[in-house]
């Protein structure tokens, strides 16, 4: 557990957490797997209730429900390198604008702490893999822009491997624009290559439900979650093998 003080753009302050599991703690090789746990204190993006926080079945916890069977799967299928899972907390609670302002660093609080200060001192690894809205009915996931700019060759090879895995109709082969999520953070405080595997329309918009109350568990797919998980699994065991 490592805990900061979160300081949100509104002004107010909270105690947060991010949630870290090494596997195979010993290993010198390491794969960093990722996701967010907050969901959106305000349903912003809603019609009604904007005022009260989203339960983010997709937008949070589909990660980390990933995540968490993929930890179960290692346990018993033993992998001959390490992993390490990271939940990070307040990414979610930024500033929502149209308008001409960066407000990047109001998101991916929870990142943007650990890239800093990273729960091991030089921590490093080979590559990283985050995992944001992974679980919607029917997801696409393009190839993003901060992945293509700082994990170009990972991120080609995934989708690859997705498509000869059969889950090209997940893993599309088109680009979507760049999106201030964990992986920006990571690449740019830590230089670990890491790329965002997120559901956007064709349209490059994230879904109708995004922070709003319908990102409940009806939008949730087991199939979308198993495909993501399986290509997940497939990249560690390749890579424990010398194939990836
Ligand atoms: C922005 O809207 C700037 N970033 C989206 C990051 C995010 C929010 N991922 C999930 N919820
Ligand atoms: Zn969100």
């Amino acid at each position: 557990m490592q805990t900061f003080e979160a300081q949100f753009y509104h002004g107010k302050k909270a105690n947060a957490v991010n949630i870290i599991g090494a596997i195979n703690p010993e290993k010198k090789k390491r794969i960093l797997l990722c996701a967010h746990w907050d969901s959106r204190f305000h349903a912003d993006q809603d019609t009604k209730r904007k005022n009260e926080p989203i339960l983010g079945a997709d937008d949070g916890a589909s990660g980390v429900a990933v995540l968490l069977e993929i930890a179960r799967v290692i346990q018993k299928n033993p992998l001959d390198i390490g992993v390490d899972i990271i939940f990070f907390d307040a990414e979610d609670q930024g500033h929502s604008t149209t308008k001409n302002i960066d407000t990047k660093n109001t998101w991916c609080l929870g990142a943007q702490h650990w890239g800093k200060k990273p729960h091991i001192p030089n921590y490093s690894a080979s590559f990283g893999i985050l995992l944001d809205m992974v679980g919607s009915k029917n997801a696409r996931f393009a190839k993003e822009g901060y992945s293509l700019q700082y994990a170009p060759k990972l991120t080609h090879k995934v989708w690859k491997l997705a498509q000869e895995k059969g889950s090209g109709s997940y893993f599309v082969n088109e680009k979507t624009g760049s999106i201030t999520d964990d992986h920006y953070f990571v690449n740019k405080l830590t230089g670990i290559p890491t790329i965002d595997i997120i559901n956007r329309t064709a349209e490059g918009h994230f879904g109708d439900y995004w922070h709003t109350h319908k990102d409940n568990i009806d939008v949730i797919s087991k199939r979308t979650l198993g495909a993501v998980g399986n290509v997940v699994l497939e990249i560690l065991y390749q890579t424990a093998e010398g194939k990836f």
